[in-house]
């Protein structure tokens, strides 16, 4: 597939979305920006709700690319992630399907499958410990489910109709790690530009699931998948560890939002059921 030139890239206006504003343009990418927020001093953004099957439809015409990650990013209740996140995530495959869209980035997250146990022991974790890309899904909570979805949906339109999507099941991706959990699943945003890049112009990616981090020493996850894509992260989490541990102390074997990927949405949704 050609270096992708036109990319819409939804969820413009969020964290992820704000980084991103900011590094792909070096890439070579012209962005069409996409958010139900309005984005100061973006007067070409499209303002609507993934609900809006029209103005989704309208957005996707003509890109090369989507880059989704629009939605609800932490733990809601089921009717909004629902909303958002399932049928938003249905509305926006159905219009790049008709649109006739051949790639699609998807925000996917760690919380898909955040009930896996982390590697046991101290990192670094030799190659054999890190969680498999291939383990199977153990969403954390609703938000975590709707993750699920996104990855199975993108699998339906590419064994269905040829619709190509690299979901990648992004770790953390701030400005700089906020806790020791983070140390394992960091990612830069440099590297998560040079992740997205490599997802836009990889060739022939069918429907490949991806692990977002850079490549850090404490890593508890395997890159291999993402790395087959020709992402070479740059950044390593190390370089936070000192002044974290000396604020939290190093991961707790005892500490239940320790013991799996997911951290605390494993062990604290805000009241269940809701
Ligand atoms: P965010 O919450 O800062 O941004 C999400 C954006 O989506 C917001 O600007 C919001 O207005 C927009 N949005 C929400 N519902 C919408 C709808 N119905 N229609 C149109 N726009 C809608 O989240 P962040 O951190 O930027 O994450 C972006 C994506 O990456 C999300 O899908 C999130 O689940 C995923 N992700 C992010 C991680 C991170 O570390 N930042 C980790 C794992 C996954
Ligand atoms: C996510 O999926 C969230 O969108 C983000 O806000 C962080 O909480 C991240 O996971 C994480 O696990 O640190």
């Amino acid at each position: 597939m050609p270096a992708a030139r036109t990319v819409l890239l939804t969820g413009a206006a969020g964290g992820l979305g704000t980084l991103m504003r900011g590094l792909l343009p070096a890439y070579g990418y012209e962005l069409r920006l996409f958010d139900v927020t309005p984005i100061e001093g973006e007067p070409d953004a499209i303002t609507a709700d993934l609900a809006d099957k029209a103005a989704v439809r309208e957005a996707v015409r003509g890109v090369d690319a989507v880059i989704h990650l629009a939605g609800i990013s932490l733990e809601a209740s089921f009717d909004k992630i629902l909303r958002a996140n399932i049928e938003g995530t249905y509305n926006l495959y159905e219009a790049a399907r008709e649109e006739g869209v051949k790639r699609i980035v998807f925000a996917s997250s760690n919380h898909a499958v955040g009930f896996v146990p982390r590697p046991e022991g101290d990192a670094p974790f030799p190659p054999e410990a890190l969680i498999p890309v291939e383990t199977r899904h153990r969403p954390d909570t609703f938000y975590g489910l709707s993750k699920c979805f996104g990855e199975d949906l993108a699998q339906l339109y590419w064994d269905r109709h040829g619709l190509e999507t690299v979901s990648v099941r992004i770790g953390s991706c701030f400005m700089e790690p906020t806790s020791v959990r983070m140390l394992s699943v960091w990612m830069s945003p440099g590297d998560g530009a040079r992740l997205f890049h490599a997802a836009l112009t990889a060739g022939n990616v069918g429907h490949t699931i991806v692990h977002g981090s850079s490549a850090n020493t404490r890593l508890w996850w395997d890159l291999t998948s993402a790395r087959a894509l020709g992402y070479e992260p740059q950044d390593d989490s190390e370089q936070y560890a000192e002044k974290l541990v000396a604020e939290y102390g190093e991961l707790d074997p005892d500490n239940p939002d320790h013991a799996h990927l997911g951290g605390h949405f494993t062990t604290d949704p805000p009241q269940w059921p809701y």
